[in-house]
Formats: structure tokens, sequence, C-alpha cells
């Protein structure tokens, strides 16, 4: 059978593609309204903010077409957003009309105690009975937010599942043929692979309620997982070789040689067997080289996505550039290379530091820079900033107007304060610019989640830098990875116990087998800590 998909140009459907293909099957895409009305199997993924897929549907012509093939009840698996486009309008987006198939408002989620967007892992609660569950054992499923569709507002008829992230929430839809799903089936490892087999090997026209071989579920609250995340630090060696690497304190050079750790997708693909929940590339060289015309890199990324069903991130590089030729790119283009070549979020550095110092400056949100452009197109959770901190010690907190912490691992000098500096390049020129400062203004613009570094940890096998994390942590509500300076299992246990993040990212212990990943997970569950 083909299976057609509704690829309206508005982020990652490549990883859609990926699984559909890996499941066996052909994909063709929806060149002309009336597609969506012939097609047999119809897959509509939700990529980018509510507005922007709403308008970019208009604008092509297929609201009518697709109100029409819901209402004649044939197949439409909806993903994501696209759950949330089944209703009358969001308030991501005040005043752009949805398809209005069911009735209400898509709402953020309220709770502050909670990170948002939820990102991350989530189990989901059954409430009725569909085939699209046959042979799925309650592992969770990779759902990434800020928006969701409430309980009371849902038609009861439509209701499939549910699951909980500070309240319970609509996460999945079911009328007939048409079932939409807020978590994504094709990044969630194998049970989400299942899931997505199921939906495209009903036969047509048969109604999707069927099963009776679900098992009994019983409901209990699910609960976001811990994020274990695998980075792959990438550039050229001295031969032109696309290679992983990994520095010391970001000195990637051993003897004058760029270290080679293995080959990028080989390594992602371990990865991905061996239970990360997230693939992170950095090109670390992305801030001299251009990575539009970097083929190699997104020949990786491309590749990477054919073989690994957990989300993908890419930094490096993201910002405006003038090529060769005289012709002008925004950000914006460079982000959209990576996600049409698979990435899930882009992550951004060095230039995350200009837009800031600008930005505290003036107070005015542009809407120019790199993070306003890319969240508001693809929406606040595809951005993530990296940052990259090394400590700077002061004797006494007025010796800065940064925002310093009290340390109990104290300076060359026995200083017991420090604030943690900003750098671009790579570590290579520090900035007037602290961490809190740079994290609280990316928020501000529109950033979905915090990738933390530390220079100073980076490569050491000491432990993440607890204090860094927390002070962080505490003055942002996105969540936070911590990373670098991974040696043990126990980092990871310690990591989740002293501080809030809501993810953890390592490097050489992963690159070096020092200590495998299910040796991670297993450190976590001993401890009680959920994890997928
Ligand atoms: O500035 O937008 O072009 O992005 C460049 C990206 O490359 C940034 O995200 C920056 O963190 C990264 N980067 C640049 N130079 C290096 C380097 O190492 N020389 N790598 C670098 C950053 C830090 C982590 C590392 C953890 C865990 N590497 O990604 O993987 O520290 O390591 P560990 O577990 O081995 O301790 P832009």
């Amino acid at each position: 059978m083909i299976i057609t998909l509704l690829d309206y140009g508005a982020g990652n459907v490549r990883s859609v593609r990926n699984a559909i293909k890996k499941l066996g099957y052909t994909v063709q895409d929806v060149r002309r309204p009336t597609d969506i009305l012939t097609a047999e199997r119809l897959i509509f993924p939700g990529v980018g903010s509510y507005g922007s897929v709403m308008n970019r549907l208009r604008s092509d012509g297929f609201v009518a077409p697709l109100i029409e093939r819901i209402k004649s009840d044939k197949p439409v698996l909806g993903i994501c957003v696209a759950l949330q486009a089944l209703f009358e309008g969001s308030e991501e987006s005040p005043g752009v009309a949805g398809l209005g198939v069911l009735q209400g408002q898509v709402k953020r989620f309220t709770n502050p105690d909670l990170s948002v967007p939820q990102i991350g892992w989530n189990g989901i609660n059954i409430h009725k009975q569909s085939h699209l569950f046959k042979g799925y054992k309650k592992e969770k499923l990779y759902f990434v937010h800020s928006y969701r569709a409430t309980l009371e507002t849902t038609d009861q008829e439509w209701l499939l599942t549910t699951s909980n992230y500070g309240e319970e929430f609509v996460s999945g839809v079911q009328k007939g043929n048409v079932a939409a799903f807020q978590f994504h089936p094709e990044k969630s490892g194998a049970a989400g692979l299942t899931i997505l087999a199921n939906y495209l090997s009903s036969e047509k026209s048969k109604p999707i309620i069927l099963s009776s071989d679900n098992p009994s579920n019983t409901k209990q609250e699910t609960k976001i997982a811990k994020r274990v995340i695998a980075c792959l630090d990438v550039r050229s060696n001295d031969n032109g070789d696309l290679v992983v690497t990994k520095g010391d304190q970001y000195d990637v050079r051993d003897k004058g040689e760029v270290r080679n750790l293995g080959k990028p997708v080989e390594l992602a693909k371990r990865y991905y067997e061996e239970g990360a929940d997230e693939i992170t590339f950095l090109n670390i060289t992305g801030f001299r080289d251009f990575p539009m015309e970097d083929q190699p890199m997104l020949e990786v990324l491309q590749k990477t996505s054919e073989q690994v069903f957990v989300p993908l991130t890419i930094g490096g590089g993201i910002r405006e550039f003038t090529d060769s030729n005289g012709v002008a790119y925004t950000s914006l283009d460079v982000a959209s290379e990576y996600f049409r070549s698979g990435a899930d979020k882009i992550s951004i550095g060095s230039d995350a530091c200009c837009t800031a110092e600008k930005f505290l400056k003036s107070n005015v949100k542009t809407g120019k820079s790199s993070i306003e452009q890319i969240s508001s197109v693809y929406g606040a959770q595809a951005v993530v900033i990296s940052i990259d901190p090394r400590r700077v010690y002061v004797n006494t907190p007025d010796e800065t107007e940064h925002n310093v912490i009290k340390t109990e691992i104290l300076g060359p000098n026995g200083e017991q304060y420090c604030w943690y500096q900003c750098t671009v390049k790579g570590g290579r020129e520090g900035r007037d610019l602290d961490a809190v400062q740079l994290a609280m203004s990316c928020e501000a613009l529109g950033a979905g989640e915090i990738l933390l570094n530390c220079i100073d940890k980076d490569g050491t096998n000491s432990g993440f830098d607890v204090e860094l994390i927390n002070h962080v942590k505490s003055a942002v509500s996105i969540p936070v990875i911590a990373s670098s300076g991974a040696g043990s299992a126990q980092h990871f246990v310690d990591v989740f116990r002293e501080t809030d993040a809501e993810a953890a990212l390592a490097a050489g212990i992963f690159h070096r087998r020092e200590v495998p990943i299910f040796e991670v997970k297993q450190a976590l569950i001993d401890d009680g800590i959920e994890i997928r």
C-alpha cells in the first residue's frame, strides 16, 4: 500500500517518512488538494507552531479537503500539532482557526511547578479499545509540546488516551478511522513503530475500533522520564574525514591531531540500539564553516534519521550568513536545512550569546533574532540553546555585576564565589555575559530548552557541575539538559537527585565504552528514578 504524507514544508517530516519506509511502505506526498481525498491512508504530521501549520494548510488549499476526509471517515493519522489542529483554535496562535472537527480551544500547560514545553518520554492510559495498540506493551512514548487538549473540552466519543503532566491531558483521540496522537510514534523507538505499523497495516475502509486482544488497561498516573542523551561532537579531522571527537575542556587535539572516536552515523545507531533517549550532534566547527555548504554533515543527519527513531538534535553554525556569491541566508534558512535533513531540534550556541547581549541592552524583542524566527515557525520546543560557560572566581559577590553563586569548589586562591562566563566559538572567546543572563534572555525570546555544558567539567569524568545546574535551572521554566563531566552511572543518579534537570547528557564515557547506556539506566532504576 502507498501511504500518503501531508508534507506542508514546516519541519521534520523526514522522520515520519523514514519511519513509514522502515515499516516497508512506499510514501507519496500530497501534491494537490484532491490527493487528500483520494489517498488510501493519510498521515498528517504536526510540526511547527499551531499558526504556521494552519496558515500553511489554508494557503495550500488543504483545509476543506482535510475536513471532508475526516467527516467521511477515511483513514487519517494526525501527529502532535495535528491532534491540536482538529480543534477550533489554540492559545498558541490566537485568532487562527483550526479545522474545527472537535469543539473547543487547545490551551497551554499551566502548572507553574513544571517545565514547559513537556519534552520527553511519558506514558499513556488507554480509554477504549483500539487496534492501534495491538502489541503495544505500555512503554513510554516521546512527547514534545507546550499546548494540550484538555479533558473538559474533548468530546468523550473521541477520547482515546490520556497522559499526566501536572494534570491529566488528552494524548490521543480517535473516532472511526480517524486518529491523532499528541506523542510522536515516529520518534518513540520500537514502541512507536509498533503503533504506527498498526495504523498502516489496517485494511482499507476497515473500521479502526476492532481489537479485543488489547490487554486490560489498569490506569495509573503516568510519569515523565528523566532522559539520558548521547552527544556526538563532530568535526573534520586533518584528513578531511568527518569524525566524532571529544575534548578535554574543549581541547579536542591529542599531540596536535584531532581525536577520532568513531564514525557519526555508526555511533548514533549504536546509542539508539543501546537505549539512548535522544541523540545530539554538535557540529563543533560550525561557527567558522557554513552548515548549508557542509554536505557531509547534512548527510550524517539524513543517514542517521533513516535508522534512529528517537529525537535528533543538531547544533553548530546557526546564524545569518552571506556566501561567496553574495547570497544572504537567514538563520531560519540554516535551521530549515537541518530540519529538512532529519533534525527534530536545533541548538544555537554562539549566535544566542550575540542575541542575548543585544536583548539585554535594548530589552526589545525585534522578532529578527535566530531564536525568535526559528521558534515562531517551528515552535519553541524545536529551539535548544547550547551554553558553554566557564567559572570566573571572585572574592566577593560585589566584585562583579554578574549573577554569582557561593561555591563549595573553591577557586585557585581560595575564592568562595564565582560566576559562569558564557563563551562563543567553542570556548575560544569569553563574553561579558553570564549563564543565567543568557538562559533567561533566550527563554524570553522563545527558546524551548537549555543544553547546559560546562567547560571546566567537560571531559574530566568528575561528575556534573551541580552548582551550575541548580543556578541556571532555578532561573528558567524551560527544561534543562545537564551536560559535561559524567564519569560513571552514579553521576547520573547524583545529577537527578541533586538538581531538577530534565535530562543528562554525556559523550566521552559512551564513546570510549567506559559505561554503557544500560548501566546508567539500571543505576537510575535502582535509585527509583523514572526512566524510559
Ligand atoms: O556556536 O552555534 O556554532 O555551536 C557550536 C556547538 O559546538 C556548541 O553547542 C558548542 O557547545 C559545541 N562545541 C564547540 N566546540 C566544542 C569543543 O568541544 N571544542 N563541544 C564544542 C561542546 C560539549 C558537550 C560535550 C559534553 C559532554 N562539547 O557537547 O559533549 O561536555 O562531554 P563529557 O561527557 O565527555 O564530559 P555554535
